[in-house]
């Protein structure tokens, strides 16, 4: 297709669905009419693929999870599509500012972090590398909140993400299925065996919104379902004796919209509101029911689901699908309680994001029974299968059942359940799966060594790099060709180059240049001006103890504090950039933020040290505001307590565009500096065998590095004694959890080591073209982090599925 061609369409869709002309036309009708061109090539390939799919009775992976962090979907389609560069230049000819046209795409923030964003990757590499995927999430009304900063503090708005029409998906009323809560449960006998009559429930409606995900240059188009909890007035007893039926159906009404109605702002967190339960059941039930009437139609015997469908849930949340499938088999399908085990447990798979204790899911008993009476029935029946197994062929477990029952103290252990109930159990990087089978779920490993695996992260190149940072893509597309698209791992013919001044260069003015244009976003936005030849060093996550922002910020204060006392300190300027939400209940965290804008202000007014230093708050850290700092970022800090980050993904998408990391022995940096050499990271502080043996030990005393550490002194000191504050209690919490509650995260420990890092980052950028080589052999070590590679080793090692090729019904 031409310029000429796409302006022509282009007129054409806006006379037909805005009767208006090109030159009357908004930024927001021409996005529109975007979407609606490219939605007639993708509904031909969506049809294509599903039929396909059945036609060819491929199995497929279904991927329940609570959250799918998609950003805007535009430009990676176009992308994917083939057509990224001719709707810009079309878009620049007919006079719009492409980016301001792509803008009008509202971040679909269906998610709160790194779990909800690596389930978006994945599903971009499953479509991308032509498998069979499908995902299975709620369509929350209101997404993650807009983090708003109000005199320095966080302040929550509500996403009202669907305000203007969401252009993607696909309301499919057809496909509608009925979701049960509450209600009692009889049981009977008939002809010897026990029925399970479940009555007076509440029904709810499950209603599909069904989102293309859309393969990179393949026909391949797989499915986004986002199910949507609506009531109908049939679900409602009308007694027309009644007069207040009306407002009664209305409240009814309320109720059941509130199933998917907003998102849990928690991050590796777990607080048990009934509400949040009602949402993982509705995903459960209806996901599960919707798969299995696609099965029959294959009209396979059930024995077989298998062998056609295989269910991985995304951490805990979804762990319902194995008392729910062993509900549909037995009481709908008729099946005796072993086969529905055996069906149950070849078709479900498990990754744990976390470790972190206040993350493990448990319900109070009581919740279950109430919410899910035949639910909860069968759950006790596996709990008490599973403990009676250990008792019997595990006596040396016999003391440990208390701790690996299903229902123990009144509550339902979720990781348990879906242990038990799955075949294959996985972690996300390689010491995370360590700690898993050494520590978290050390007796889970001994009954079941075969399920554990590991799956290390990945992140989508197209999006992460092609898309976000296409200057740099050339370069590299320049100097070893294009295949590394297909096969990232061919990035590594980048090493050659490392020492190549030329090509040192070129890499340089990329960054150069993202600098520029984050800087003319800093500047247009809040007003900051910053230089563009100081180290973009980048802190973007979500904001949590463990993440150790603040271990961050006391080297910025230290740094401060270097610059008064010496003003002539030479020092490499630096940009210090932050990008974090705090979940609105998380006091500690939304302290920290308002602590980071205090020393901002500070700094960044104080007529010598802001020459040298920046500091800037991004608010509204997101998707779409990752992938403008991204490009830019020098430093990547990765500098959690060892231990507590189960991989990060943050550390790939920067290390692939070329950031070098500050890291922590934490999660997949450890394997970044597997791949990179310890001379090409900069690495610090405890490890986490060091973590824990503090911890067993008992014997750490941060109150010790505070006193024999005087710049730690300094640095502390400020937060207590009105330097940033007016109010002199301001960050007295922050203050004393370092000194009084020990320090949970360890950041007095490493405070020491950080700080050295530090000055040695600042030293090697001093060399700049030791700097860039470094640079250079991150960027070409970054393909092994390629969903890509991520999901075939799922595809192949738990899910056994395979590529079908779309458009001539050959499978490879
Ligand atoms: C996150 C982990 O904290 C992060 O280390 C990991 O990279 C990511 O999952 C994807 O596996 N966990 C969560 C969560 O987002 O909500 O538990």
């Amino acid at each position: 297709m031409t310029v000429e061609q796409l302006s022509q369409m282009l007129r054409e869709k806006l006379t037909s669905s805005f009767g208006k002309s090109l030159e009357d036309a908004t930024t927001k009708e021409m996005f529109q009419s975007i979407c609606l061109t490219m939605k007639e090539s993708i509904n031909a390939n969506w049809r294509m693929t599903q039929e396909t799919y059945d036609e060819n009775e491929s199995k497929q992976v279904y991927y329940f999870s609570m959250e799918f962090l998609l950003g805007r979907l535009i430009e990676s389609n176009l992308l994917n599509m083939g057509l990224l560069d001719l709707y810009k230049d079309t878009l620049t000819s007919l006079g719009f500012d492409p980016e301001e046209v792509f803008r009008e795409e509202h971040d679909a923030g269906l998610g709160n972090g790194g779990l909800g964003r690596l389930a978006a990757c994945f599903l971009d590499s499953l479509a991308s590398l032509q498998l069979p995927g499908y995902g299975m999430g709620i369509r929350y009304k209101y997404g993650l909140f807009q983090q708003k900063v109000v005199n320095g503090y966080q302040v929550e708005l509500p996403d009202n993400w669907l305000k203007d029409e969401y252009m993607w998906e696909t309301k499919r009323g057809d496909k509608a299925i009925e979701v049960r809560f509450g209600g009692t449960v009889e049981t009977t006998m008939e002809n010897g065996h026990l029925h399970f009559h479940h009555q007076d429930y509440e029904r709810v409606l499950a209603v599909p919104y069904d989102v293309p995900i859309v393969g990179y240059d393949n026909n391949t188009v797989n499915t986004l379902r986002l199910w949507s909890a609506e009531s109908t007035t049939n679900s409602f007893h009308f007694h027309s004796s009644r007069g207040h039926d009306y407002y009664h159906y209305l409240d009814y009404k309320r109720s059941i919209e509130k199933i998917s109605e907003f998102l849990y702002p928690d991050d590796s967190y777990y607080e048990g509101k009934i509400l949040r339960l009602k949402q993982q059941y509705f995903l459960v039930s209806a996901g599960l029911q919707s798969i299995l009437q696609r099965f029959k139609k294959r009209n396979k015997p059930l024995a077989q689901l298998s062998e056609h469908v295989v269910v991985q849930i995304n951490d805990t949340h979804p762990s319902l699908v194995v008392p729910e499938l062993m509900r549909l088999l037995i009481d709908e399908e008729k099946l005796g309680w072993d086969e529905a085990w055996a069906i149950t447990e070849k078709t479900v798979a498990y990754t744990n994001h976390t470790t972190l204790s206040e993350a493990l899911e448990k319900w109070p008993e009581e919740m279950i029974k109430t919410l899910f009476p035949r639910l909860y029935l069968i759950i006790h029946e596996i709990n008490e299968r599973f403990c009676k197994m250990l008792w019997y062929d595990y006596p040396k477990l016999r003391e440990k059942i208390s701790e690996m029952a299903i229902i123990s103290y009144e509550h339902v252990h979720m990781s348990h359940l879906a242990m038990v109930g799955s075949f294959s159990i996985n972690g996300v990087a390689k010491l995370h799966t360590n700690i898993l089978k050494d520590r978290v779920m050390k007796p889970f490993y001994t009954v079941f060594p075969e399920r554990f695996n590991n799956k290390t992260n990945g992140i989508t190149h197209r999006r992460w790099l092609l898309n976000v940072n296409p200057e740099l893509a050339n370069v590299i597309s320049e100097a070893i060709g294009t295949n590394w698209i297909r096969t990232p791992n061919e990035l590594t013919k980048l090493l050659p180059f490392a020492e190549d001044a030329s090509f040192q260069q070129a890499i340089a003015k990329v960054k150069h240049d993202n600098k520029l244009k984050l800087a003319s976003f800093i500047k247009r936005h809040y007003d900051i001006t910053i230089d563009d030849h100081s180290i973009v060093d980048v802190h973007i996550k979500r904001l949590h103890g463990y993440k150790r922002q603040l271990l961050n910020l006391f080297h910025v204060i230290h740094l401060y504090n270097r610059c008064i006392e010496d003003p002539y300190l030479e020092l490499t300027p630096r940009t210090f950039i932050f990008g974090a939400k705090a979940a609105p209940g998380y006091f500690f965290a939304k302290q920290v933020i308002k602590l980071i804008n205090a020393v901002a202000e500070k700094i960044n007014h104080h007529p010598q040290v802001s020459k040298k230093i920046k500091v800037v708050f991004l608010e509204n850290y997101s998707v779409s505001l990752a992938e403008r700092i991204i490009p830019a970022a020098d430093l990547s800090e990765q500098i959690s307590t060892a231990s507590k980050e189960a991989s990060g993904t943050g550390n790939m998408k920067l290390m692939m565009n070329g950031a070098l990391t500050i890291g922590t022995l934490d999660g997949a940096n450890v394997e970044i500096r597997e791949l990179v050499g310890d001379e090409n990271i900069f690495t610090f502080g405890l490890t986490s065998d060091e973590v824990f043996r503090y911890q067993q030990a008992g014997e750490y005393r941060a109150r010790d590095y505070y006193n024999n550490d005087r710049r730690l002194r300094n640095v502390m000191d400020l937060l207590v004694n009105q330097h940033f504050s007016d109010d002199d209690v301001e960050f007295k919490d922050i203050f004393y959890s370092l000194l009084y509650n020990n320090d949970e995260y360890f950041v007095l420990r490493d405070f020491d080591n950080y700080t050295e890092a530090q000055n040695n980052v600042q030293e090697t950028y001093q060399q700049q073209s030791d700097w860039l080589q470094k640079s250079i052999i991150n960027i070409a070590y970054s393909g092994n982090f390629s969903s890509d590679r991520t999901i075939q080793e799922y595809a192949e090692e738990i899910w056994q599925i395979k590529p079908t090729k779309i458009g001539n019904l050959i499978i490879n």
